[in-house]
């Protein structure tokens, strides 16, 4: 059978063969089949089975979202290695913080534009606990309640919930009673101890980030999960990262999106490590692609990886690049990312998508479709969308 997708007129490994047999047949992998692929499988190989299984899954709709970012602050109590973006608490002079009135204030610049999400993310600060995140929820929902409100890493709920004395579905419940939507997958980093105890260490560890996002899910909030690679981590971990998240989505189907966040090395404690090239950034989308069966979608974060990466990933698994977001968001262009000013509108992002041959479908946050661009025209693009969103 893998014939249909590697010739069999290729003399191909026998174990990677067999690899491929799986996949054109639908079965799941297991992990030594992802390590084989890590280890050696091509490009071309790995690239050839995840668009394989992205077609299958999605044919060429690529979707994208219109959204923006309120990072409430960059203050954090806790001191992860490759963050670039944090201010430790004792020089919390030099971060920001945002009052509940300056972050209403982004949320009302955007009356009247065609947003759909606000993603809520940011440092852990002391003061700003669970009843300052439920006053901020309510006061979003009450001026534009069809916005959906995705915010809070598994990080940041840990450290509100221990602090409010409440068991994480009691946390869980109290934000989602103010208008919580669904939880985005930052936090995540690599799980497994050998490699979190030396980038991580002081944070909520594997297990309580799981358990975080599972009890999410059981009260009936989607989700998002990423994975941070290349920087110490080994293949081996990257493999038990994506088996911990596939077990777990088992159980609950509660993912949405599969996010790899490439590290990126500027301006922190590991700037000495060296980025991955764009060959690994391709097959580390595609071997989630193919190991990860059961979440819907594998997106490419496009501020951290660069557009034209991105635009490159949709032939590598990816079938979703994110929002048109604005220059609110900091956090990639603090640790060097090519993106400075990472902000594209809906005429590009759909002209990126349409280069790449494939459909822009402009999506809400649980993947409802709001508009197939695929047969508006770009001229049309530019008279008619962005004049309302960039205004
Ligand atoms: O958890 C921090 C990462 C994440 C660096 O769910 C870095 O839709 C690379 O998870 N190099 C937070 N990565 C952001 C995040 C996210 C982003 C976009 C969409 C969604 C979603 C989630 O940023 C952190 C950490 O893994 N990060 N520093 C760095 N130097
Ligand atoms: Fe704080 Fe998040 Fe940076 Fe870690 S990655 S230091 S938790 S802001």
């Amino acid at each position: 059978m893998a014939d249909v997708l590697i010739p069999s007129s290729l003399s191909i490994d026998a174990d990677l063969a067999a690899v491929a047999s799986k996949v054109q047949n639908q079965e799941r992998i297991t992990d030594e089949d992802a390590m084989l692929l890590f280890e050696k499988g091509s490009l071309s190989f790995v690239g050839t089975l995840a668009n394989h299984v992205r077609e299958r899954m999605h044919g060429d709709h690529t979707y994208f979202n219109r959204n923006f970012h309120i990072e409430p602050t960059n203050v954090c109590l806790y001191s992860c290695h490759f963050c670039s973006y944090s201010r430790v608490y004792a020089h919390r002079d030099e971060g920001w913080e945002l009052s509940l009135q300056q972050m209403l204030d982004i949320v009302k610049s955007y009356d009247g534009k065609p947003v759909t999400e606000v993603h809520i993310v940011g440092g852990v600060h002391p003061k700003m606990n669970l009843e300052f995140f439920v006053e901020l929820l309510e006061k979003i929902k009450a001026h534009r309640p069809d916005l959906h409100i995705k915010g809070f890493t598994a990080v940041e709920l840990d450290y509100m919930f221990r602090k409010a004395k409440l068991s994480i579905t009691e946390g869980l419940q109290k934000l989602k009673d103010a208008g919580l939507q669904s939880l985005p997958g930052g936090g995540a980093e690599i799980f497994h101890p050998e490699v979190r105890e030396q980038i991580c260490a002081d944070k909520v560890d594997g297990a309580g980030w799981l358990a975080i996002h599972e009890a999410a899910h059981k009260l009936g909030m989607h989700s998002n999960a990423t994975l941070l690679y290349g920087h110490i981590e080994k293949f081996e971990h990257r493999v038990d990262h994506m088996r911990k998240l596939r077990d777990l989505q088992d159980q609950t189907k509660g993912f949405n999106t599969f996010i790899p966040l490439k590290f990126r090395n500027k301006d922190n404690d590991m700037s000495h490590i060296a980025e991955t090239s764009l060959v690994e950034d391709m097959r580390m989308y595609a071997i989630s692609r193919i190991y990860l069966d059961n979440f819907p979608h594998i997106k490419a974060y496009w501020p951290m990886l660069g557009r034209q990466n991105a635009q490159l990933s949709l032939s590598f698994g990816v079938n979703d690049i994110d929002g048109t977001i604005d220059d609110t968001t900091k956090i990639y262009s603090m640790a060097g990312s090519e993106e400075q000013s990472p902000s594209m509108n809906t005429a590009q992002l759909v002209t990126l998508i349409k280069q790449a041959r494939r459909k822009p479908i402009e999506r809400g946050t649980l993947y409802n479709v709001i508009r197939d661009y695929s047969d508006v025209n770009e001229q049309e693009l530019d008279e008619n969308q962005d004049a309302a969103l960039l205004n």
